[in-house]
Order: C-alpha cells, then structure tokens, then sequence
C-alpha cells in the first residue's frame, strides 16, 4: 500500500511539474501557430493549411493569398521582396485559411502589410469561424503584430472578410495571419 500511494504521489507530482512525458503533452496538443505553411500554393489545395482569396493584384505569386501564412513577416515594402497577400482595390474581399482538419483556436495574429505611404490599410474586418460565429476585429496603422484573442472554438476554417478602409480606396494587404490554438 505504501509503495502504491508513493507511486501515485510522483505521478501527481510529475504531471503538476509538467514531465508527464510525451503522451500527456500530445494528447492535450501543443500550443502553436496553426496556420503555418511555407509549402502552400496557389489554387486548388495540395497541402493544408491552405489560403485562398477572391483576389490577387494581377494574380502575382507576389500577392497571393498563400504568402500569409508562409512564416515570413517582413512587412516594411511590397512586391517580390516581399510577399504579402494583396489584394485589388474592391470592397468585397475575403481572406480564407483552412486547416484541412478540425483545430481549436482562440487568437488571431495579424501582420498587415505597412509599406505606408505607398500602402493604405483596412480599419476594420470581420473574422468568420466554420462554426458560425464571428468576431469584428479593429486594425491599427502600424507595421507590428496585431493580436485579436475570442474564446477558444473549434474550427476547420476561418475567413476574413468585411474588410474596410477610407475612400478613395488604396492599396493594402496583409503579410502573415497566425491562428494560434491546439491541433488535437
Ligand atoms: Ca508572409
């Protein structure tokens, strides 16, 4: 009995010190970046995650919908150097990332692309879940990090979409979307 109880008490122990070992930690699933792919492509998907638009600026791989989610987030400049996701000047955008499975996420991270003055940049946006719901979001002008968490809510799919800015319309883009959350 003693031995039983002294095993369970460096169990307890273990687990509250977080050295589980490995079966602990994937069943719960790590916390990361979910939408990361430097591999995606254009068009129909190869691999997932997977980004897809309703628009691309003169269907440039320099401003395809995949460059947000390349791991990439040199945002001060536009064009080949570097890559964003640009769109045409329309009021009807959407911004799609799917993660080819079921993940539970709960934060947004948002690089939008700041090569200001040449750039302009989207006010406000809406983020909608597979599952229904949405969160409108607020964007700053700035070239750092915007970060937009919401309860946690599982997912196959995100959109961004409603995206608004001034008129007369500018130019504006995104360089890197992070959804962070647990694949498992
Ligand atoms: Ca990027």
């Amino acid at each position: 009995m003693k031995i039983y109880l002294l095993n369970s008490m460096m169990c307890a122990a273990l687990l509250l010190a977080g050295c589980a070992g490995t079966s602990h930690l994937s069943r719960i699933g790590e916390y990361k970046n979910l939408a990361l792919n430097p591999n995606d492509t254009r068009g129909p998907a190869v691999t997932y995650p997977h980004a897809t638009s309703n628009s691309e600026c003169r269907n440039e791989i320099c401003y395809a919908a995949r460059n947000i989610i390349d791991g990439n987030t040199a945002n001060r400049g536009h064009g080949p150097k570097f890559p964003s996701w640009g769109p045409d000047k329309r009021t009807d955008l959407w911004l799609k990332i799917d993660f080819g499975r079921s993940v539970e996420a709960d934060k947004v991270v948002i690089y939008i692309r700041a090569d200001f003055p040449h750039d302009a940049y989207w006010k406000w946006g809406t983020i909608e879940f597979s599952d229904g719901s949405k969160e409108k979001i607020s964007l700053q002008k700035t070239a750092a990090s915007q970060e937009f968490k919401f309860a946690s809510r599982r997912i196959e799919w995100l959109r961004i979409t409603d995206l608004v800015q001034d008129e007369p319309l500018g130019w504006c883009g995104f360089t890197e979307v992070e959804v962070w959350g647990r694949a498992n």
